[in-house]
């Protein structure tokens, strides 16, 4: 007989993982559980759509420029419907927000109005689609302010510091679903034979030694003094900090999900030739915010080179921020230089 021996770690599906978690909470409903299971299966849709781009007729761009002036794939429509279409009836939300939509998305005339706010960019870092790189989908949710009717402009544009929980999946050499509600950060990758969200990084914590800095030094040329040398202190040119190596996808996801596992940082900083980027190019609510509570909540920072994103208390839905965001020291750091070089 051969000799088998299991492996004694246990395996914990992202439903179990949820439920566990809500005990810890008496007080839960049961609500924002369900949110986060219809979230897991439009990751695994969307997922399962993402791996056929390239053989189906629905790779390519569509007529439509959405509000960003970006042209529309038809990947990012179909994340965006699969969204919203597993969210509008449950009676769980009481209106949304897509990167996607210019306006308010309101639940439809006849079904329940519940007391959550759902903000989600459906397909992120979709330039990379034709080209079979990391994509991903981030989502943030919201208790609503608002206290009756349907939900408001007032409830989605709320700081980063309120959410309750936020997360994203990530379409890449495989899916995994990623998020916090405030008691750890924990991601699951898809096993796509069982189609199972399966716990493999409980409790994640950015590296204390940082690996990789990220960003798009084909923007050099429109960065300010303080982005240049905070850049040049990285590369150590400085005594008191060694070179790190330098990472980029383009994609928000795949390279905020490297610095998360690998430690390091991502920056977009403000762009000062652009008018139309003079605040950055990634959106607060959509991007910036819930990835700025991940960070957090595992032990990073995510600043707009002034402030803490989570501080921000949003003017408009679409509303642009620089993004500074990983490990604490050098995030400080570019506070620092910029605080230093650019006042
Ligand atoms: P994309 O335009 O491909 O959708 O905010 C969108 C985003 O990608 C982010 O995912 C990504 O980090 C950034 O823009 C990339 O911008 P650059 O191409 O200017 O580097």
């Amino acid at each position: 007989m051969p000799n088998i021996t299991f492996n004694q770690s246990k395996i914990i599906t992202i439903e179990r993982h949820i439920l566990e978690e809500q005990q810890i909470h008496p007080e839960a409903t049961g609500t924002l559980t369900n949110i986060l299971y219809d979230l897991a299966l439009a990751g695994k849709f969307i997922a399962s759509q993402t791996t056929r781009a390239g053989l189906s007729e629905i790779l390519g761009a569509t007529e439509d420029i959405n509000i960003q002036g970006e042209t529309v794939m038809k990947l990012d429509q179909l994340a965006d419907q699969t969204i919203f279409r597993l969210n509008d009836h449950t009676g769980r939300i009481a209106v949304m927000a897509s990167e996607e939509h210019e306006h308010l998305i309101p639940i439809p005339k006849g079904f329940p109005i519940g007391k959550y706010v759902l903000l989600f960019d459906p397909l992120d870092g979709s330039s990379n689609i034709d080209y079979n790189a990391s994509i991903g989908t981030i989502f943030a949710i919201y208790r609503r302010l608002t206290t009756e009717g349907p939900g408001t402009m007032e409830d989605c544009l709320q700081p980063g510091r309120n959410l309750v929980v936020s997360g994203y999946l990530i379409y890449g050499s495989s899916t995994m679903l990623v998020y916090t509600s405030g008691s750890g950060v924990h991601g699951f990758t898809l096993d796509p034979s069982i189609g199972e969200f399966l716990l493999t990084h409980p409790n994640i914590q950015i590296p204390k030694e940082p690996k990789y800095y990220s960003t798009n030094h084909g923007n050099e040329i429109f960065w300010s003094p303080g982005v240049l040398k905070f850049t040049h202190w990285l590369q150590g040119y400085e005594p008191d900090q060694k070179p790190l190596s330098s990472r980029y996808i383009g994609s928000l996801v795949g390279d905020f999900h490297r610095t998360l596992l690998s430690g390091g940082m991502f920056y977009y900083p403000a762009d000062t030739h652009d008018l139309h980027k003079p605040h950055g190019k990634l959106r607060l609510n959509y991007e910036a915010a819930p990835l700025a509570f991940i960070a957090h909540h595992a032990g990073g920072y995510a600043s707009d080179g002034h402030h803490d994103i989570l501080d921000i208390k949003p003017e408009t839905l679409h509303q642009r921020t620089a993004l500074y965001i990983g490990d604490t020291r050098l995030v400080r750091k570019a506070e620092e230089f910029i605080n230093k070089f650019d006042s």
